[in-house]
């Protein structure tokens, strides 16, 4: 099963409002959501380049997984999200091929997207979100 295109590239930042102006001032680009999403202990800035997002992700909490990120690595790309028509069975086919999967089955993401992570370990050290619909 192959995705259809880049859904997005999320981004560790230290403060999205710092982090926002490179986006709107040099590249242009237009915030159009900002979100928290509690369970994930992160606030997020949405812009849109073509079919693609990019996911400014701004810690809440130091022990949530960007804040951890944030101590080890600094900002810079913290994953790539990859989209499919169906994400359950994309999960199950990654797995199938030796991928450890950090959500067992799709749960439910921004913008009404289902979504499951891939553990960096097991993807050549890149953090990859499967998300998209079913
Ligand atoms: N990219 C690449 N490698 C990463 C990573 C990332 N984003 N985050 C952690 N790692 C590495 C660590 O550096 C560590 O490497 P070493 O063993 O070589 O030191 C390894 O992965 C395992 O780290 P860990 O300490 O066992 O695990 P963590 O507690 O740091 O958790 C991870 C890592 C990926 C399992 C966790 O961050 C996770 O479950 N992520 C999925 C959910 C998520 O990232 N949510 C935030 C975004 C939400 C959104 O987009 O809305």
């Amino acid at each position: 099963m192959k995705p259809t295109h880049i859904e997005h590239i999320g981004i560790a930042v230290s403060s999205i409002e710092e982090a926002r102006k490179y986006y709107e001032k040099v590249l242009g680009l237009e915030c159009y959501a900002i979100e928290e999403v509690p369970e994930q202990k992160v606030k997020t800035a949405f812009f849109k380049v073509g079919n693609t997002k990019i996911e400014l992700l701004e810690s809440t909490d130091p022990e949530g997984p960007v804040g951890k990120f944030l101590d080890k690595k600094g900002p810079g790309i913290h994953h790539i999200a990859f989209a499919f028509e169906e994400v359950a069975p994309a999960l199950t086919e990654a797995a199938d091929h030796g991928a450890v999967l950090l959500d067992s089955k799709p749960r439910n993401g921004a913008e009404g997207l289902l979504i499951g992570f891939l553990h960096p370990k097991s993807t050549g050290g890149v953090l990859t979100e499967f998300c998209g619909g079913k």
